[in-house]
Formats: structure tokens, C-alpha cells, sequence
């Protein structure tokens, strides 16, 4: 039987990885796509042994020729549009540039579709930050966006087109809003990874303490592997929609610390307030975390907590891994690339 053939734009990423490993155990033959300084560092595809698998075109995702004469050429089944600029706090100070990778290439991926006439499938990164500071306990498909970066107002206008799109054109394009996901492949600007890599080096390295921002925001923390089986699910069913996909936990930055460090068998111990905040190694007395105004953003998205029933019920998606698992990985993982002789560096 012919091989299904899947495009992912953003496939060095965390997600791209860990979906291209997954497309390729359900037998697809996986395209991705990579920016030329990508090229040399593929760390995350070779740490899960999946390199010759992959067919590789280069290209910036907003180079909206290259990637349009990709698409015709590849003739995907699916579109898994990954790529983005995806960190929340450079897009106060880069707007204009995360708006055009964010917003403008996905108006041309499914302009792409629409001009040629392609049956191909696609699949948006949506996600949690387009809900913002929203009002209620937790945020479904029917809860109101309320923005509260240039990174989610241009995740919410791209959201939007992929939906306009479908009504407009009959095409099966779907959005994933995703909740924060993380997990050992994880980019180290990303505060879940910047903790577990700090703390590890402190123990193991004698590092620097780390240095943070906001202690008390709250996210709902999943891991990237059961996320990316959701994006599948999504992809396989009969009709398009768009589902939430989260744990329906929610957890602050400061807990993540306490049950990190508590599998490295560190007693952490928090004084002071505000900027003047910090946090000691009960035991040895070592300066663990400082506070650091520069890593407050403009605004702060306080705390999100998703309800994954309509995934669930419709898609029977299944999350394997909770929040204690989530971070036992994490933890493990890190220690394990530390002691290891082809060490991984993000
Ligand atoms: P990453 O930041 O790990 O990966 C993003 C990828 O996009 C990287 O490989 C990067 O390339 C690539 N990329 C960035 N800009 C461009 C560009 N101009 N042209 C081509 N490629 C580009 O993100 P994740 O894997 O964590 O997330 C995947 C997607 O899901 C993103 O769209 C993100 O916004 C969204 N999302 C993520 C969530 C999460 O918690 N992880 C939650 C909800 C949504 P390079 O390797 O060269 O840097
Ligand atoms: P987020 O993830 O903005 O939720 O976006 P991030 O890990 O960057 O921040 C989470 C929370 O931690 C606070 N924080 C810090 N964050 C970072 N990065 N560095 C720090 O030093 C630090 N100290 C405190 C932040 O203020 C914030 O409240 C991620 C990305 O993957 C997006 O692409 C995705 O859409 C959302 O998750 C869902």
C-alpha cells in the first residue's frame, strides 16, 4: 500500500520531533521542513534515532515561494504546521516578525491549498496563550480569547483564518490549542527546561544559581509525547474541528521547583519577597534561584487550565504521563544527558 505522506514545517522542534517519530511508526513517509541554520544541529531528531527517516527541504517559513513550490512538490496528505516563533516574551520586543512568521505563512500555506486545488489536510498550532487573562476556571473550545502577547494575537488571528477557511472551502483544516507541553527535548528559553537544566547543573557542575521571573504564574503542564498522538488523532478522524488538548491541572512555576528538586533530592527554601526573593539548598546552603526583573514580560498571562473532555470523549485521547511524570522525566533525562558521553546540548 502507498505510504501516506506527511509535511512538517518546525520539525526540529520539540514537537516536530517527537510527531515525525510517531508518523513514522504508523508507516508515513515524513517530509520536514528546516531553516538553513538548522541544518547542523538536529539534536532533537538524533536523540530519538530518526534522521534517515526524514526527507529534509530548507526553507524560512515565511519565504512564501520556497515553501509554496515545497508543498507542490512533496503532495502532502497532511500539513502539520509547526514552525513558529513560539517564545511568548521576544515577541513584546519583535512583534512585526512574529506576526509575519506566525500569521502570514499560514495564510500562505492554505492560500497554497486553495489555488492549486490539494485535497491535503492541515493542521494548525493553535494554542492556550490565545485565551489570555479570560475569566472562569477553565478554558474549553467555547471560552473567549483575550490575548495578552503579540504571540498569541497572532496565533489568535491564524486560528481564526484556519477556521474561516474551512467554512469558506469545505478543506479538512484543523486547530490544536495546545497547552503548555515540555519535556526533556524542550527549548531551554522555555522556563520548565531552563529549571531542570539550572538545578541539574548547580548539583552536578557546580553552576551558577538560576535566574528567574515570575514565580506564581500557573500553567497546566503537559508532556509533548501524548500531545503529539492528539495532533494525530485530530488528523485521522472523519471531519475537521478544532479541540482543546491540556491535562486539566494547573500548577505555578514556583511547585515545578519543589517537585524538581525534590527528585534531585534537594530542600529548597524560599526568603524574601518580590525582586528580593530567593531560593537556598536547605542542606548546603547554595544560592539556588534569584529573581531577575528582566525575565517579567510586559504582561503576564497568570494562569490557564484546560478541559480536554471534548478530545477525550470524541478522539478517546488519552494523556499517559501527569504532572509528576511530566517533571520525573524531565529530571531523569537531564541527569542521564549530564552523565552521558554524547552529551546533548539545546
Ligand atoms: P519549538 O520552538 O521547539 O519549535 C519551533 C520550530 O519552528 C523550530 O524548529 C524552529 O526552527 C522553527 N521555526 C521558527 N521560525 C521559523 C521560520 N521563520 N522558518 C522556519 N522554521 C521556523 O516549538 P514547539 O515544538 O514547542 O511547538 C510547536 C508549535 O506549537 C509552535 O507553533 C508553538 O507556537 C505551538 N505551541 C507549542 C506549545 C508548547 O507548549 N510547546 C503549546 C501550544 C502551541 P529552529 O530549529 O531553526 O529554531
Ligand atoms: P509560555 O512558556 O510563555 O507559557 O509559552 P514559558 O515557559 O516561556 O513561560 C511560562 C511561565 O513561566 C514564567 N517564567 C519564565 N519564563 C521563561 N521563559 N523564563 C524565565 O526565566 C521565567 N521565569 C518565570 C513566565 O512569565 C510564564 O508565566 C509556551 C510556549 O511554548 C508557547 O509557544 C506556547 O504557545 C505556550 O507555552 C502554550
Amino acid at each position: 500500500m502507498k505510504k501516506k505522506i506527511a509535511f512538517i514545517t518546525g520539525i526540529n522542534g520539540q514537537d516536530g520531533a517527537y510527531l515525525s517519530r510517531l508518523l513514522i511508526n504508523k508507516n508515513y513517509k515524513v517530509h520536514g521542513m528546516l531553516r538553513r541554520s538548522s541544518n547542523f544541529k538536529l539534536s532533537r531528531i538524533d536523540y530519538l534515532g530518526i534522521r534517515n527517516q526524514i526527507t529534509f527541504h530548507h526553507s524560512e517559513l515565511n519565504e512564501f515561494k520556497n515553501v509554496e513550490d515545497i508543498i507542490k512538490k512533496v503532495k502532502p496528505d497532511v500539513i502539520f504546521n509547526l514552525a513558529a516563533q513560539s517564545f511568548v516574551q521576544y515577541s513584546f520586543g519583535n512583534p512585526s516578525y512574529t506576526f509575519d512568521v506566525n500569521f502570514h505563512s499560514v495564510l500562505n500555506i492554505l492560500e497554497t491549498i486553495r489555488r492549486n486545488k490539494m485535497d491535503t489536510k492541515f493542521y494548525q498550532a493553535s494554542t492556550s496563550e490565545m485565551f489570555g487573562n479570560t475569566i472562569g476556571d477553565m478554558q474549553n473550545e467555547n471560552t473567549n480569547f483575550y490575548p495578552a502577547s503579540p504571540y498569541a494575537i497572532s496565533k489568535a488571528a491564524a486560528h481564526h483564518l484556519v477556521r474561516n477557511y474551512r467554512d469558506s472551502y469545505q478543506g479538512f483544516f484543523c486547530n490544536g490549542i495546545l497547552f503548555n507541553h515540555e519535556s526533556f527535548l524542550r527549548g531551554i528559553e522555555f522556563v520548565t527546561k531552563k529549571i531542570v537544566d539550572g538545578l541539574v547543573r548547580i548539583l552536578y557542575e557546580n553552576g551558577p544559581p538560576l535566574r528567574l521571573g515570575n514565580l506564581d504564574a500557573k500553567r497546566d503542564w503537559g508532556f509533548a509525547g501524548d500531545y503529539v498522538e492528539a495532533m494525530y488523532l485530530m488528523m485521522d478522524y472523519k471531519k475537521p474541528d478544532d479541540y482543546v488538548v491540556a491535562t486539566g491541572q494547573t500548577y505555578s512555576i514556583r511547585e515545578f521547583i519543589k517537585l524538581a528538586c525534590s527528585y534531585l533530592a534537594i530542600k529548597p527554601i524560599f526568603e524574601g519577597k518580590g525582586l528580593k526573593e530567593i531560593c537556598l539548598d536547605k542542606n548546603s546552603g547554595k544560592k539556588l534561584i534569584i529573581i531577575d526583573k528582566k525575565y517579567f514580560r510586559a504582561q503576564e498571562l497568570h494562569r490557564l487550565k484546560g478541559d480536554p473532555s471534548k478530545i477525550k470523549k470524541i478522539l478517546k485521547w488519552k494523556m499517559k504521563y501527569n504532572f509528576e511524570n511530566l517533571v520525573e522525566h524531565m529530571v531523569k533525562n537531564e541527569v542521564d544527558n549530564l552523565h552521558s558521553n554524547k552529551r546533548i546540548l539545546f
